[in-house]
């Protein structure tokens, strides 16, 4: 995969944080607010993964863009891209390079794995004792049960002399982390055959569906693509300007109705418009109202059939967003939301505002579901494909880039 990058003539805005985010929906938990404010960085990348070249014109972005895709390796590190595209060839070696971003976004996850392994194997030696604790920590990381235990295992397997020291156990642990992911890191690909390619997006209320949205928005169209964006969330008015002013910022298209309106009428009209518009690619954002999860899924469930009418095989993908910062209950909620629809892929935002990152080493190990992208911010520059190998050696303390 290769990254295009370009630098925005001018610092992004901040999008306007829904007013007074909505109270979890899950019995158990739900959205948490992040504290972490944005880097402020001016720069952003194409969210867009293709041997293609990003134009101006839609269409020959359409032309060449890839259309399979595989595993992001580590190595995946934006390289610069070949062809005639703007890159910004000496981002890596910025301040607010896209590792600095992830291991910056995932410095509170990072301090609490990376710390405690070094609390655990400076006091002790690799014995049954120090792989115990290891496993705790990892499950208090949110990694899961069964994941960590595993973990903890294949550690114990390791021929380490006993006197291993904490760099090394980060190593092995992140090694064996990045394996537990690479099979489910897939960047989101748009399929040029599909005009537009429509892209659901679903999750509770205050998880990052909008932002979301907004940050792919800006990140496709400065790649070049042609986007059209659904205010579906109609029950609240705030949610429907925040996608306008995403709108606006990026000059895509928005169908967006009155409060209150049939979210499915909406998703219809915005599927005619796109293709009006040839637009390559459709985001819809949805309600994540689970008061009342029948009444949820008859929404989600309508709003595809409608789709269908158009083009029997909408949505090309169905994005389920989710909060890092609710931790275990995220691996709730895509139980949830799998049985309100068929949930093609996840994006786990605000891994900035919390220590639990290791969230989606258990949803990898859980699911399997394809992990499309990763918020380690509120810019759209924030929004990262997932690289396992990056992502594992900051989970566990290492500098991401390391080998
Ligand atoms: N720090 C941080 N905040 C985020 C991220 N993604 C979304 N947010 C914030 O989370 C809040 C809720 O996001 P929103 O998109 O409105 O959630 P929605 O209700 O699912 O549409 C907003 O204040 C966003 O700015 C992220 O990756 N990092
Ligand atoms: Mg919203």
């Amino acid at each position: 995969m290769l990254w295009r990058r370009k630098r925005k003539a001018k610092r992004p805005e901040q999008p306007p944080a829904d007013e007074v985010p909505e109270q979890p929906d899950l019995e158990s938990g739900g959205a948490a607010q992040s504290d972490t404010a944005d880097t402020g960085e001016d720069m952003t990348a194409a969210f867009v993964e293709s041997e293609r070249v990003p134009t101006d014109s839609a269409d020959t972005v359409a032309a060449n863009a890839a259309t399979t895709h595989g595993p992001v390796d580590a190595a995946d590190a934006p390289a610069p891209a070949a062809g005639n595209a703007p890159v910004e060839a000496t981002e890596a070696g910025r301040k607010g390079g896209w590792l600095s971003r992830l291991k910056g976004g995932l410095s509170r996850s990072s301090s609490k794995v990376g710390g405690g392994i070094g609390s655990i194997f400076s006091k002790r030696k690799l014995d049954e004792e120090a792989l115990e604790d290891l496993e705790d920590l990892l499950i208090s990381a949110d990694l899961g049960v069964d994941t960590a235990s595993r973990l903890a295992q294949q550690l114990g397997e390791r021929r380490f002399d006993k006197e291993v020291d904490p760099e090394t156990v980060r190593a092995a642990l992140a090694e064996d982390i990045a394996e537990i992911l690479e099979p489910v890191a897939q960047p989101l690909a748009l399929d040029p055959s599909h005009k537009p390619h429509v892209i659901l997006v679903v999750g509770v209320n205050g998880s990052g569906k909008t932002t979301t949205i907004g940050k792919l928005a800006k990140q496709w169209t400065d790649a070049g693509y042609r986007v059209h964006l659904a205010a579906g969330d109609t029950f609240r008015a705030a949610a429907v300007e925040q996608l306008q002013i995403w709108g606006e910022r990026t000059g895509a298209p928005v169908t967006a109705k009155e409060t209150g309106a049939d979210a499915a009428g909406l998703a219809y009209d915005a599927l005619e418009s796109a293709r009006q518009e040839n637009a390559d690619v459709l985001l819809i954002d949805t309600a994540g109202r689970l008061h009342n999860k029948s009444n949820l899924m008859a929404e989600l469930q309508k709003i595809v059939r409608v789709l269908q009418k158009l083009d029997p095989s909408a949505p090309q993908d169905t994005l389920l967003v989710l909060d890092a910062t609710v931790g275990q209950n995220a691996v709730q909620q895509v139980q949830t939301f799998r049985e309100l629809i068929d949930v093609t892929g996840i994006a786990l935002t605000k891994l900035d505002g919390s220590a639990r990152g290791g969230i989606l080493v258990a949803l990898a190990a859980d699911y399997g579901l394809p992990v499309h992208a990763v918020g380690v911010g509120e810019t759209a520059a924030d929004l990262r494909p997932f690289a396992p190998i990056p992502f594992a050696r900051a989970l566990v303390g290492l500098e991401p880039e390391g080998t």
